[in-house]
């Protein structure tokens, strides 16, 4: 067991991260030891076992090839030992104890072992000069021409648009960044699509899609970057120096937030400038937050009036320096002509809906949640249907190119979603199954109205319900219909009007990149081919089709654009001069030549579901894929009829450039939620200051309306489901929701998760919704968990809309602070497989856990509380 105290008075201005553990030095690393003529020093590394008898014992790391049997720790007096002649540097390692290997707790630091575990770490040499950071290149050229290219690996999480690469010369991209000391693997991007291995790499690895990732070990090679607080040098290197939401973001129209960043422990402070008409006012800003790479700033300003104008800079200072952050340039020199300007009309206010702040979102895959009505069952009339709705003879499988539509009776049996026994084997097994179907339909959504409303859902977010030929619906037919067997208008519309009257929004997913094959425009296309008035609305490489039945290798693809290959989904062309996908990456309108017909047809559509349908926003698929420019023009439609719709991106990675006044109010949070959850609650890949750097980076990316209305997903339809990744284990899936319910940001439930439901890669993820769970004590605990987190968080307006602050990260236990001036709730997840006893400075005299309703009574000013494996509190 470890004691945790947490000691309040040691709390940097707003959010800081602290934690205290019982280190003992047991192996101790004499680093002050004189070198020899190799420049290696000795390094003793120790082992206490914790049972006597004789052990087998060897270390394995960094230094010997990490070798099971290389080198052997000598026993003496119970104690095991080597010394190891190391040069400077930092090296990982585990002990290898009767041939299980386990990592040494008393390092000083440890870092993922990439199979769940970790390994410790020993720094050989002073640790901030090994640690420093290197400077270093990457140059590509294309091998044709692109548009635009960018570095993607793990130095910046595989985010695809975080460090695009500067033309040097004609073909020649290149960029340089500042890295740790460490490996890292990456491969070019061109255009935001294709990925491309650096050939001239020295090494690869797999990138676990049959490809290869370039390895880069950077090292004491590469130049290092010191970094200093008080030294009166600046480094400038990564920070932006134009006006944004990122420096400048008005909270309401009289108050503005400024923010500024400057890199890790290298400025004393940053003062913000504002100069009026008559005098300048100065400010210092506050530091609010780090993230091990950056220190972040602000200061929030009152107006006088939403007219006011001004123009303002801010100034770094360290030791007796000043650096002038101006616009678009920093100087040593202070330029009045130069300073940033602020007016309501340069800096568009960017408002996010206070309904997704407040609410919980719970996401249904219609056709598998309820069978309200079996009238409407799919009888595979349709028809797109025809040829497609035979079983093969007996005993036989269907040739490859040809499906087989049905329906499923048993709303349990879903073994076909693993492996459909219809289908033309593929490789070893059979393909999944996108073509049966349960029945589920709006009529038993509404049955189960009273279900959502007593869970304490707030808004239903709604995979695509178009009619389409497939259960997932993303293949419209036509985006103006309500898939028939769903229900009609009419049964729709009196379910909508409902959920309303219940406090409860609906949103729905749509698929603007692709339509159906079966979609009208195609299938006119396809029939009178260039002559058709909708043959431009797609992308076409040949004409006509070929027979496909006497061909063995059809690749749609090389004949027209479809989403991923994918035949049935054709790609719609929002851009004359442009092809699929480089069509995606512009901004300005005025640099792309409009489909008018195609895109007004679309923004018809979104003022159909928000209009006529009267829903409440948008989950828009893979946004990457379509044009940013239409998004402006998509957003400020939606937005003209109800000002306060939602809009959420399906983006996977960082997504700044898509977050903001011109595009989407959010993303679903893969990046900076659902990932970290997983790696500290799932997989347990990461200990509590990785997790919390990593929410951190999503926390400081968005403008803070945002961070507020993000997506928290813990699943999708397009992920395993939790429960499935971690082998059932409940206790597992009831801390994450406990953290989705506290943390910032709207959390969302995939249907069926709060009963517990399993599944693997989709469309295993989708099965039919476990209505049983009502008769396992198990299910309905779980349930329950979910009811009590929500109902918690509803009561609480500092967990919705409340200041948000790091109190413990040590090992596996993470706490925080949710704050207004309503309430203030500490949040403490003891993530660990042992107890730990946590120690609170009583500024109360008495806590309750609100999960439990335990109190906790102050003793000489502390509160003490043991807190069992895998448990948390919350206390207020
Ligand atoms: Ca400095
Ligand atoms: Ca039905
Ligand atoms: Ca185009
Ligand atoms: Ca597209």
């Amino acid at each position: 067991m470890k004691i945790i105290i947490l000691t309040f008075s040691l709390f940097f201005t707003g959010c800081s991260t602290l934690g205290f553990g019982d280190f003992n030095s047991g192996s101790d690393l004499n680093n002050n030891q004189s070198s020899d003529a190799s420049g290696k020093v000795p390094v003793t590394f120790t082992y206490q076992p914790l049972t006597g008898g004789k052990h087998q014992v060897y270390i394995a790391g960094d230094f010997n090839n990490w070798s099971e049997n290389a080198t052997v720790m000598n026993e003496d007096d119970g104690i095991y030992s080597v010394t190891l002649f190391l040069k400077n540097g930092k090296y990982s390692y585990k002990f290898i104890v009767d041939g299980k290997w386990i990592s040494d707790d008393n390092a000083k630091d440890f870092v993922d072992d990439g199979y769940g575990g970790q390994n410790s770490i020993v720094f050989v040499g002073n640790k901030n000069d090994i640690d420093a950071l290197r400077k270093v290149s990457f140059i590509y050229k294309p091998s044709k021409i692109v548009k635009e290219v960018y570095l993607v690996g793990s130095m910046n999480d595989w985010n695809i648009k975080a460090n695009k690469m500067v033309e040097t010369s004609k073909g020649v991209y290149e960029i340089s960044l500042l890295l740790k000391p460490g490996e890292y693997e990456y491969k070019f991007n061109e255009d935001g699509m294709f990925y491309i291995t650096d050939q001239n790499a020295k090494d690869f690895a797999d990138d676990g899609f049959g490809g290869k990732n370039s390895v880069l070990v950077v090292d004491d090679s590469f130049d290092k970057v010191t970094i200093k607080k008080g030294d009166g040098i600046f480094l400038d290197y990564g920070l932006a120096t134009t006006q944004s939401l990122e420096n400048v973001n008005p909270l309401s129209p009289l108050s503005i937030e400024f923010k500024a960043k400057a890199h890790f422990n290298d400025v004393e402070n940053i003062l913000l400038l504002i100069k009026g008409d008559q005098d300048s006012q100065i400010y210092e800003m506050d530091k609010v937050a780090d993230d091990g790479s950056y220190e972040y700033f602000q200061k929030i300003i009152s107006l006088s009036s939403e007219d006011d104008e001004f123009d303002y800079c801010f100034i770094y200072q360290d030791g007796s320096e000043r650096l002038y952050l101006l616009n678009e340039l920093f100087s040593m020199q202070n330029d009045e002509s130069k300073y940033f300007h602020y007016s309501k009309s340069l800096v568009q206010p960017f408002f996010t809906p206070d309904w997704v702040k407040n609410g919980i979102i719970y996401q249904i895959f219609t056709d598998r949640f309820y069978d309200g009505s079996k009238d409407n069952n799919p009888d595979f009339k349709e028809w797109y249907y025809e040829g497609v709705n035979i079983p093969p003879k007996k005993g036989r499988l269907h040739e490859k190119y040809t499906e087989y539509y049905h329906f499923e009776d048993d709303w349990y049996e879903y073994s076909g979603l693993v492996k459909s026994p219809y289908h033309y084997p593929d490789n070893e097994g059979h393909q999944p199954d996108y073509n049966s179907f349960y029945g589920g339909d709006i009529a038993g959504i509404h049955q189960k109205l009273d279900y959502l409303e007593d869970l304490g859902i707030t808004i239903i977010y709604f995979n695509p319900l178009f009619e389409s030929k497939s259960n997932h619906k993303y293949d419209a037919v036509d985006y103006m219909k309500l898939d028939p067997h769903f229900g009609t208008d009419e049964e729709f519309k009196a379910f909508v009007d409902d959920a309303h009257s219940r406090g409860i929004k609906i949103i729905l997913d749509v698929a603007f990149n692709h339509t159906g094959e079966t979609f009208w425009a195609f299938q006119d296309a396809m029939k009178k081919g260039p002559k058709s008035k909708y043959y431009d609305w797609y992308e076409w490489k040949q004409w006509p089709l070929p027979d496909v039945s006497s061909m063995n290798d059809y690749k749609p693809i090389d004949y027209y654009e479809c989403w991923w290959g994918h035949g049935h989904m054709p790609n719609l062309n929002f851009d004359f001069d442009e092809a699929n996908p480089s069509e995606n990456s512009i901004k300005d309108i005025n640099l792309a030549n409009p489909h008018w017909d195609v895109v007004n047809y679309v923004l018809d559509v979104g003022e159909y579901w928000i209009s006529d349908m009267n829903l409440d926003g948008f989950r828009l698929d893979v946004p990457n894929e379509v044009p940013f420019w239409f998004w402006k023009l998509f957003r400020e439609r939606i937005k003209s009829i109800k000002p306060d719709a939602y809009l959420v991106g399906e983006l996977w990675s960082n997504a700044v450039d898509w977050v903001n006044d011109d595009y989407f109010d959010a993303v679903m949070n893969y990046a900076y939620f659902k990932d970290p959850v997983m790696r500290f609650f799932n997989t347990r890949q990461c200990n509590a200051k990785a997790f919390d750097r990593d929410l951190k980076q999503g926390l400081l990316s968005y403008p803070v309306q945002a961070t507020q209305v993000m997506m928290n997903l813990i699943d999708s339809h397009d992920t395993f489901r939790y429960l499935e990744t971690c082998n059932g284990d409940i206790s597992k899936l009831e801390m994450a929701v406990l953290f989705q319910m506290m943390y910032v940001g709207t959390p969302h439930v995939w249907y069926g998760d709060e009963v517990g439901m399993m599944g693997g890669h989709d469309p295993d993820c989708r099965r039919p919704f476990d209505w049983n769970y009502s008769q396992d004590s198990v299910k309905v605990s779980l349930h329950n968990h979910y009811k009590k987190l929500i109902q918690i968080r509803k009561e609480h307006s500092s967990l919705r809309t409340g200041a948000f602050k790091t109190l413990i990260v040590d090992d596996m236990v993470y706490g925080f602070e949710r704050s207004d001036s309503e309430s203030t709730i500490k949040v403490i997840l003891n993530n660990d497989t042992k107890f730990n006893k946590i120690i609170l400075p009583s500024s109360n005299d008495l806590y309750i856990d609100l999960l439990s309703g335990n109190s906790f009574k102050s003793d000489n000013g502390e509160i003490e509380i043991d807190m069992p494996p895998m448990s948390g509190l919350i206390l207020k």
